[in-house]
């Protein structure tokens, strides 16, 4: 054989929303970010949203965030991000996770989000993980 391996590709159904607004709201993309204690990607009722987590728009697509080129968002007590005043464009956008945590939803790591005509797409949530440590 070529030594080439065959990648299943697999359909991540994003569970978001779009609304559309007059135009004199600019477009938007928001939402939260989830400790999933028991990994399972839904938000139980215990679970608690993060603060202080960096999420950023990674335009040079290379999975690193150039904080002098890149629009970031550091997650602020009520664990909420938000890119306003955004152009059409397809975004990829993805968390910096804390250390020993992971991100487990979306499970390819990044939302690609198209904006398309005045909209804000919301629940764009990440999940994270403790991947270490006891309940601290
Ligand atoms: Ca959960
Ligand atoms: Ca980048």
């Amino acid at each position: 054989m070529s030594g080439l391996d065959i990648v299943a590709c697999k359909t991540i159904s994003y569970n978001f929303t779009l609304t559309e607004r007059p135009e004199t709201y600019a477009w938007n993309i928001n939402w939260y970010i989830y400790d999933d204690s028991n990994k399972n990607s839904i938000i139980d009722s215990w679970e608690k949203t993060m603060a202080w987590c960096k999420v950023y728009i990674d335009l040079n697509n290379n999975n690193d965030c150039e904080e002098n080129i890149e629009l970031f968002n550091v997650t602020n007590n009520d664990w909420y991000y938000e890119f306003d005043s955004l152009v059409t464009w397809t975004y990829k956008i993805l968390e910096i996770p804390h250390q020993n945590w992971v991100v487990t939803n979306p499970t390819i790591w990044y939302y690609n989000v198209n904006l398309l005509n005045w909209q804000v797409v919301t629940n764009k949530i990440f999940w994270n993980f403790k991947i270490k440590g006891n309940n601290k």
